[in-house]
Order: structure tokens, then C-alpha cells, then sequence
């Protein structure tokens, strides 16, 4: 499937995770060198020291996740994940879901993580204060974060455990309806 085939909604929604969560260096592809970053920015951000318990884990996690988003989008094996191959990896994942099937498993992986990092207090449970710092430390002002957490939560109303997080990553990178709350899971969504 081309990846002309999500709307323009999705392929931007999709390009924003690229630039915004992936491509941490901002040289226009996916690498190794973009986790590396990543595992960095996490660990600085939970005071985990350099190859203590949880650095580790954090970089024996993305490494699981960086060689499923090899196998699925490297269509060339040059190391590097492309724009367009990252949007055609994700018209094949958006077809797969609308059929019934599940994401693929270094997605979920990665959703599981990105839980994780947000659930700094470990109940299971991403509070505001918790969300708005994990975003904030990738650029998202914190007015957005607030409002963006306070659409999820409905105003506070629903909790953030992981199987609602699950929700609305899928809402996330599936919907196309402008109106889903899952567009707002990485900040207030500007398109
Ligand atoms: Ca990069
Ligand atoms: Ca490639
Ligand atoms: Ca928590």
C-alpha cells in the first residue's frame, strides 16, 4: 500500500512522531544514533545513572524496538529509516489495524515503553504532572501539555492507566477523525 493512501491528517500526525519522538538529531533519517539520544534524554530526565539498573533496561528495550522498526520499514537494510519509509511502514500498520489485526509487536513494545517513561511514580497510573514533564522535555510547551493531558483525562476525570493509554495511542496513529481524543497524546495537536 502507498503511503499516499493515509490522508493528509494521518501522514501528518505520523510525521510529527518521526520528527518530533524519533528522529531525535534531526538529520532527517531514523538511526541507532537517534536511540542513543533518546536513552539519554529519558535517563536525565529520571535521574537513572549511566548503566545502573534502569539505563540498562531503557537501552536493552529501544534496541528490541529499533531492530522491529528495522525489520519492518529498513525496505533498503541501510540502517536508516527514510520519511517515506517510515509513512509506507505506517499505511501498511493503519490497513492491518482497520482490519482487526493488532499493531505489530515493536509498536506495542515501544507504547509499553513510552508508559513506562511517563509513569515516573510506577502505580500504574500517568498523572499530569508526570505527562507534562516527559513532554515538556521534548520542547512541548507546557501550556499544551496541561490542555493536552486535561483532553485526554476529561478534564481529570478518566484516569490514564495503561489499557486507556493503549486506546489512544491506536487513536493516535489509526484515526482519522479530527475529533478523536488520542490526537492529543503527545501535546495538543496543531493541524
Ligand atoms: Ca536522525
Ligand atoms: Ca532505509
Ligand atoms: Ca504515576
Amino acid at each position: 500500500m502507498a503511503a499516499h493512501q493515509l490522508s493528509d491528517f494521518q501522514r501528518n500526525k505520523i510525521l510529527r512522531v518521526f520528527n518530533t519522538f524519533y528522529d531525535c538529531n534531526h538529520d532527517g533519517v531514523i538511526e541507532w544514533d537517534d536511540f542513543e539520544l533518546a536513552i539519554k534524554k529519558i535517563c536525565n530526565l529520571h535521574s537513572w545513572p549511566t548503566d545502573g539498573k534502569k539505563h540498562n533496561e531503557a537501552r536493552a528495550t529501544l534496541k528490541l524496538i529499533w531492530d522491529g522498526l528495522r525489520k519492518y520499514a529498513d525496505e533498503n537494510e541501510d540502517e536508516q529509516v527514510t520519511k517515506e519509509e517510515w509513512l509506507k511502514m505506517w499505511a501498511e500498520c493503519v490497513k492491518s489495524v482497520e482490519k482487526g489485526e493488532s499493531l505489530p509487536e515493536w509498536l506495542t513494545k515501544y507504547m509499553n515503553f513510552m508508559f513506562d517513561v511517563n509513569d515516573t511514580s510506577g502505580d500504574n497510573i500517568i498523572d499530569k504532572h508526570e505527562y507534562s514533564t516527559v513532554y515538556m522535555s521534548y520542547g512541548i510547551p507546557k501550556s499544551d501539555c496541561d490542555a493536552a493531558f486535561d483532553t485526554l483525562s476529561d478534564g481529570g476525570k478518566t484516569m490514564v492507566t495503561r489499557e486507556i493509554f493503549a486506546r489512544l495511542w491506536t487513536e493516535y496513529f489509526v484515526s482519522n477523525d479530527r475529533g478523536a481524543k488520542g490526537n492529543h497524546l503527545f501535546g495538543t495537536l496543531k493541524l
